[in-house]
Parts: structure tokens; sequence; C-alpha cells
């Protein structure tokens, strides 16, 4: 298939998958017309983000009578997290349950969010996507003129720590000559440059096979993605680096938001709200859930005493990516 044919297709299928008339033809065929919403995530059924999306679909049954409804695609059925985001700016599918991580290149500003230890903790990281500097992220996202996605919330992703197949990692110098999946946005392979290692940008869809062939020696994740994405099967040492604390964002396509009447609008943007406080629930049970798996796996797992040398390490990553926002730094570190 050509290009412009697959772009065809895809947009054939839009139609065909949003947007399914239930009514007959006249005037009530619209207020009639049955909605069914495409949802992906990276991760599995049963996973917290993709679980509180499919109560929001739930939800949104019940609200609208059955009128709108939501279709899960888990486990990158539709591709990875750079297919998801083009695929909702095209209006190919409505939800993408992505990583701030990849916003960074779309929207200068999330790469505060995307900062190594710009969080003080899990309840600092909260209070911000809860509070105001939130907000505004959200809404610049929303009205950017080109990103073509509507912001609704954030969801949590608990803390990101460093795995291989090689060795524990205990001190900075332990990452030098490893080989460090990073996700797809340049400040992360700075990021893991900056410590040492051979940062390589790829997609989290390639994360496994690269891991198997050895094109890199592991990656970095929180302990739910480690473990239900098995990577614990290539790279069995865990080390409590706790170097990235990054929400996810749940992206709703502006064109087909823009075809939405205000009340469907209004009730899509108060269920984004309430799933992400679902899914913060879901999570913390789930972070303890996969700590425990992989103990039973045989994972090892070692904390990082000297977080200090990693901090004064990332020094340069701040001062290319973060000088340009030093007031939001500013703002995010007055949060208490
Ligand atoms: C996980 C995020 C997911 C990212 C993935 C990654 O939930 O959105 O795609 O990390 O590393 O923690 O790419």
């Amino acid at each position: 298939m050509t290009t412009l044919n697959r772009r065809n297709a895809l947009q054939l299928g839009l139609g065909a998958g949003a947007l399914a008339l239930g009514g007959g033809i006249g005037t009530s065929a619209l207020a009639q017309a049955k909605l069914v919403w495409r949802a992906t995530d990276v991760h599995p059924t049963g996973y917290p983000t993709v679980a509180a999306v499919e109560a929001m679909g739930k939800k949104l049954e019940a609200a609208t009578s059955g009128r709108i409804s939501i279709q899960m695609f888990p486990s990158m059925q539709l591709g990875g997290e750079k297919e998801m985001i083009e695929q909702a700016q095209l209006g190919a599918l409505q939800i993408a349950r992505i990583s701030v991580g990849p916003m960074g290149p779309l929207v200068p500003e999330f790469n505060v969010f995307n900062l190594p230890f710009v969080f003080r903790d899990g309840a600092h990281m909260e209070k911000v996507i809860d509070g105001e500097i939130g907000t505004e992220l959200l809404t610049k996202l929303s009205n950017h003129p080109t990103a073509g996605l509507i912001g609704l919330c954030y969801m949590n992703a608990g803390v990101r720590n460093v795995y291989n197949s090689k060795k524990p990692i205990e001190k900075v110098e332990d990452l030098k000559g490893l080989k460090i999946r990073m996700m797809g946005n340049p400040l992360f392979v700075d990021t893991m440059n900056s410590l040492g290692g051979n940062g390589v940008a790829m997609g989290f869809d390639q994360l496994v096979n690269a891991m198997q062939t050895g094109v890199v020696d592991g990656a970095e994740n929180n302990e739910p993605s480690y473990e239900s994405g098995q990577h614990y099967r290539y790279a069995k040492f865990y080390s409590k680096t706790a170097h990235l604390m990054i929400p996810e964002v749940l992206v709703f396509s502006k064109k087909t938001f823009e075809t939405l009447s205000k009340d469907d609008q209004s009730l899509l943007m108060k269920l984004g709200k309430e799933a992400q406080q679902e899914q913060r629930k879901l999570w913390n049970t789930r972070e303890e859930e996969s700590v425990k798996k992989m103990k039973d796996a045989g994972v090892a797992i070692n904390e990082v005493k000297d977080k200090a040398a990693f901090q004064a390490a990332v020094k340069p990553v701040w001062d290319k990516y973060g000088a340009q926002h030093a007031a939001l730094i500013e703002r995010i570190g007055a949060v208490k």
C-alpha cells in the first residue's frame, strides 16, 4: 500500500469506527448517532491506566444511555506512543493514554516534568499535576495550534528506575558502557548520556526485541511496566535510581472533539478528571503487586544510596532543557 492509500484507508476506518448511525435517516439521525470512541494504551488489560479508561467508558455509556461508548485497544495493538499520537491527530482514534515523556517535543513546557529529579517525591508530583500548574499545561496542550490533541487528565506512573542484564547499578560509574533504552525525546538520551551510559531512543513496542537481541542491555521504567512487560526476563537487575518521575496524560483527538456538542465535551472533560482519581487508587495497589511479582520472579532489586551523585551528573540536562523554563521550575519547587 502506498502511503497515500494507507492514509485514505485510515480515514475511511475512522468514519466507520467513530460514527455508527443508530437511528433512521432524517433529522433525528444525528441526535441518534452512536459514537464508538477508540481508545488505546501500550499496556495490557488490567493495567491501572487501561482499567481507568475502561471504567470511564462504562460511565460514559451510562450517562448517555448507550449513545457513546469506548472501545479499548490495549497492549500496543495500534502501535507505540508515536503512532498513537499520530492517529489521534488524524482522528483515527479518539483517546490515547501516553506518557508525558514524548509530549515534550510537542509542548516544550512538558519537558519540565521530564527533567530528572524534578519532583521531591510522589506527593509533590501529585500536588503539581492536581493543581494550577497541571491544569495550565493541559490547557497549553489543548490550545496548541498544531498538536491536534485535547488534554483530558493526568495519571500516575510512579518512579522510573534503571534495569539491565549485566549488573546492579549502585553508583553513577556503574552505568558506564551500558546501552539503555530511553523514551523518544532527546532529553532522555541526554539524561542517560550525562550519567555515563549510552542512551538509545526507541519505542516501547521495540524494547523486548531489542533486549532479546542485545541491541540494548536494558532500559528504565516503573515496576508495573517492567513487570507487566515481562522485561525482567531479559534484564534481571533492577536498581532504584529513581531518576525520573513522569506522569502520564490522557489525550483526546481534537479533530473528533470539535465535532462534539458542548454537552458531550463537558461530560468528557468531567469523566476525564474522575479517571485521574480512579487510576491513582489502582496505581498504588498495582505498584505493590508488581514488586511482589518481581521478587517472586527472582529479580535482583537494589537500593541506590548516593542519589546526590546522580543529581549532580544530570546538571547539563537541566542547563540545556530547564533554563528557558526557570520560572515554571521555581513555581514547581514552591509547591508544598
Ligand atoms: C511507561 C508508560 C508508557 C510509556 C513507557 C515507555 O506508562 O506510557 O510508553 O513507560 O517507557 O511507564 O515508553
